[in-house]
């Protein structure tokens, strides 16, 4: 029998909750903060620690079988991955904001404007579907401070309570897509009876919690 593999995040807004989820699925391993992989004891499954954000091409590629991400990250980067189930919990909605003084209303005056993220393909393909041409600047973090700093006249990124916006002085602007965790599988693993297994004990998981 092989053995699969999970990827889920090593450190993180999902690392503490996809690991209670495979635990309340009743598998037994150890989560010492410095191993990169643990293998499961009572079920055919090794559990590696990754960045998310290298989780969706693990999978894509098969060195591991299967992952828990956010689906923001998955669209991110364009991984070709199956969709097994939401998990209900690390969700968000990924928005554009403007400063909290503009009085910038439609969508339409984002054309030539600058707007900040960390995800330029989902924000690219959004403005793509709105005929809109901005000019989009891509830096790894802390993109609230760009419009603060004349940076950027927009910003585009990820908001649950809005609290980061705000003590920014931004407010939010347009919504263009909700996310959560998602179990993904790669491509060729669909009729694997482990992997079955696994995805009836995650459903009867969240199914007990609603
Ligand atoms: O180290 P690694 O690369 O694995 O982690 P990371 O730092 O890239 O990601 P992490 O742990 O911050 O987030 C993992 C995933 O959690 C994201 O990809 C989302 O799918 C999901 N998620 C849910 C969030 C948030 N909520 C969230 N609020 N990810 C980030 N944030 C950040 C956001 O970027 C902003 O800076 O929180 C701030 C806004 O929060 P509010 O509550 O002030 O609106
Ligand atoms: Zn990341």
């Amino acid at each position: 029998m092989k053995t699969l593999k999970i990827a889920i995040q090593k450190s993180g807004r999902l690392n503490e909750k996809s690991v209670e989820i495979l635990k309340n699925c009743g598998l037994s391993f150890e989560n010492y903060k410095s191993s990169l992989i643990s293998t499961v004891t009572n079920f055919p499954l090794e559990i590696l620690f990754l960045r998310d954000d290298d989780i969706p091409e693990y999978v894509q590629d098969g060195i591991a079988d299967l992952g828990i991400v956010g689906e923001n990250v998955i669209v991110e980067t364009k991984a070709e991955v199956s969709y097994l189930q939401k998990l209900g919990f690390g969700k968000c909605t990924l928005k554009i904001a403007v400063q909290a003084t503009s009085n910038i209303q439609n969508l339409d005056e984002l054309n030539g404007k600058a707007i900040a993220t960390s995800y330029p393909v989902i924000l690219e393909k959004f403005l793509q579907e709105k005929g809109i041409k901005s000019d989009i600047r891509t830096i790894s973090g802390s993109v609230e401070i760009g419009p603060g700093l004349g940076l950027s006249d927009a910003i585009f990124d990820i908001v649950s309570t809005g609290g980061t916006l705000k003590s920014n002085g931004l407010k939010p602007f347009a919504d263009v897509m909700q996310s959560e965790a998602v179990l993904i599988g790669n491509k060729s693993i669909a009729d694997n009876p482990e992997v079955a297994e696994l995805l009836q004990r995650i459903r009867s998981v969240l199914s007990a919690k609603s």
